[in-house]
């Protein structure tokens, strides 16, 4: 794990490669409404966690757009995932306003289980088709906000970035900040 250059005042780290090899308290998963696995990220976490993953996942009842749930980790390193459900990218007002609250949600989530470490990927920006640096400013910005509101908790915040690109862009954006 790297160091971005300080953030609004916060240390945000970053990773290139596979989530679900990261030694974090939790894994947020950039899932579906139904909670029962697809393919990108999703997938990589389920096939990595095992079918108790989905065991777990089926007694959720989905979740919504923007909203966040947790489980086990399973076979991860990882105590707990977080799954999150991204909007479908469509260009409208509300993307921006969904996409905030995957990470608002997953981070009030993570400190009402007491995690210390956890690790995002970059949600929506695959199949659901979020541009990638749209994304990056509303992640890079609702979690700095969020560090604001919670300066008393002590929260290691890791963007997983699965290429290169994709670390390019977070740095773009943390400069132009
Ligand atoms: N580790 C880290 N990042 C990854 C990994 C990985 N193993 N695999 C992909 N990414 P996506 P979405 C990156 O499509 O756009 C699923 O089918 C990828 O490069 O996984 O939110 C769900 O079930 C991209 O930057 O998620 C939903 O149906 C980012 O993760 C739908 O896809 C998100 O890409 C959700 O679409």
């Amino acid at each position: 794990m790297l160091e971005f250059e300080e953030y609004n005042g916060h240390k945000l780290y970053y990773d290139i490669g596979d989530i679900t090899k990261l030694d974090v308290d939790c894994l947020v998963n950039a899932a579906n409404s139904s909670l029962l696995g697809g393919g990108g990220v999703d997938g990589a976490i389920h096939r990595a966690a095992g079918r108790g993953l989905l065991k777990e996942c089926r007694t959720l009842n989905g979740c919504k757009t923007g909203q966040a749930k947790i489980t086990k980790g399973y076979n991860l390193k990882a105590h707990y995932v977080i799954h999150t459900v991204g909007p479908v990218y469509s260009g409208s007002k509300s993307d921006s306003e969904k996409l905030s609250g995957c990470y608002k949600n997953s981070l009030d989530l993570a400190r009402v289980y007491d995690i210390h470490s956890i690790a995002f990927p970059a949600i929506s920006t695959g199949v659901y088709g979020y541009p990638k640096d749209k994304a990056a400013k509303v992640a890079l910005s609702t979690i700095a906000h969020w560090l604001d509101e919670n300066e008393d908790y002590d929260i290691k915040i890791i963007m997983s970035c699965f290429d290169e690109y994709t670390a390019k862009i977070y740095k773009m954006v943390i400069s132009e900040n």
